[in-house]
């Protein structure tokens, strides 16, 4: 039976529903004949992975773009993350990590029969809380694995001091961090390796696809030969590696869509502002915010969505979002930590633990209509009012 508020929001959406659904994100997709026509080149070339032409093509394109020294394509990121715990030779230890976070940046580390030991998040960027980490550092603790969460570089000063201090390597998972800035300089120059997906619901993509990135030369040989089965020659195998790497055609996308990169950026900050304009103000709902020494990328758009003064919780807000056909996520429920491979005694996380109920994902991408934004800021802002009524 309906509450008389579903049928309510059931009205309101027979006016207002989106024809066709409004997913949280749509891949970049630059124009089908750029890659056709790199295509036809590795056609003519009769090669479609291993290094190829493409691929190197983009490796030095990204090194250029991203303004750092060393940078390895891969497959996926979790295979590169998976690579990156193998190329610092972490097994069998604890790894001091966050529970608000996409699964594979957890379940990695159970390939490596290393176990999570989960810190606190910060309640406002949502990335590991430097404050909660010395405290969890004991005998067993071999590195610790921080999220930059939709694109938020994290507190990387204070996580480098307590690396440095407990002599412990930090890899980053940066799959949402693709071209981020913290004080002018690449978020991806911190810790030991970072790590890009370039997933197809990601800022940039290759349909699957990431990359590792390091300062280290020594470190970059390591990951460029661990992705390619350890193989440094016809009859030489040098290390356990396993097969890590992108093909021609993942490479051709990603070259194809660089041109219109930063139309893409433009177009989500554009996005981004509809959304502040309409919903900073409204009663209950938290938005992240955009540190003035951040160059953001505009990857995500998460609200929190606080039910005593919005009116609603977060999941009716989601449900009653998609009866106007709008399909948000709840980036990042259920948190990792609840997880049955991942249950540990592991302290209170309630910071994290809210942020899982209360974070809703709005639809952002490069080819979102700006009326759209605006008809997705005006319908939230009426359910609000609906709720509160
Ligand atoms: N670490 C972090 C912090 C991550 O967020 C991720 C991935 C990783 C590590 C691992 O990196 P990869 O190994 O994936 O490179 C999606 C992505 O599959 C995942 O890559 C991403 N994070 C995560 C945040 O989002 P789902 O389960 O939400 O995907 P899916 O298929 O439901 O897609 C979401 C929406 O995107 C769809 O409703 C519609 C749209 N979409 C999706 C695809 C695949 C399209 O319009 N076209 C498409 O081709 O996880």
């Amino acid at each position: 039976m309906d509450t008389a508020f579903e049928q309510q929001v059931r009205n309101m959406a027979a006016a207002m529903r989106f024809p066709e659904p409004v997913y949280v994100t749509r891949p970049n997709l630059p124009p089908l004949d750029t890659v056709t026509g790199m295509l036809a080149a590795a056609w003519e070339r009769q090669w479609l992975t291993n290094d190829g032409a493409l691929h190197r093509q983009l490796e030095d394109e990204l090194v250029r773009l991203l303004e750092v020294p060393h940078l390895s394509l891969f497959c996926n990121g979790t295979i590169a993350l998976l690579t990156a715990l193998e190329a610092l030779s972490l097994e069998d230890g604890e790894v001091i990590t966050t529970a608000f976070t996409f699964p594979a940046t957890v379940n990695v580390l159970h390939w490596h029969r290393l176990r999570p030991v989960f810190c606190d998040i910060q309640p406002d960027t949502y990335n590991l809380d430097p404050a909660g980490i010395e405290a969890l550092i004991g005998p067993d603790t071999k590195a610790i694995l921080p999220v930059h969460v939709y694109g938020t570089p994290c507190d990387v000063n204070a996580i480098n001091d307590i690396a440095d201090k407990h002599g412990l390597p930090v890899i980053y998972d940066a799959a949402h961090a693709f071209g981020v800035r913290l004080r002018g300089e690449s978020v991806l120059g911190h810790g030991n390796l970072s790590m890009l997906s370039f997933h197809a619901t990601k800022v940039f993509t290759t349909a699957e696809g990431g990359a590792l990135v390091t300062q280290d030369p020594e470190l970059h040989r390591r990951t460029c030969l661990l992705k390619n089965f350890g193989i440094t020659g016809e009859e030489s195998v040098e290390a356990p590696g396993l097969n890590g790497k992108m093909n021609e055609m993942q490479a051709a996308l990603g070259l194809a869509q660089l041109a219109g990169l930063d139309a893409n950026t433009d177009k989500r900050r554009c996005l981004d502002g509809i959304y502040r304009r309409l919903l900073k103000e409204e009663p209950g709902l938290v938005l992240l915010d955009l540190p003035s020494d951040v160059e953001p990328n505009y990857a995500y758009f998460p609200v929190r969505v606080r039910e005593d003064a919005f009116g609603m919780s977060r999941n009716t807000l989601y449900n009653a979002l998609k009866a106007f056909n709008i399909q948000c996520r709840k980036y990042f429920h259920p948190l990792c930590s609840t997880n049955p491979w991942c249950r540990l005694e592991t302290g209170a996380l309630p910071h994290s633990e809210a942020a899982a109920s209360e974070v809703l994902c709005l639809p952002i991408y490069g080819t979102l209509p700006e009326s759209w934004a605006e008809t997705i800021g005006t319908i939230i802002r009426s359910l609000g009012a609906l709720a509160r009524a």
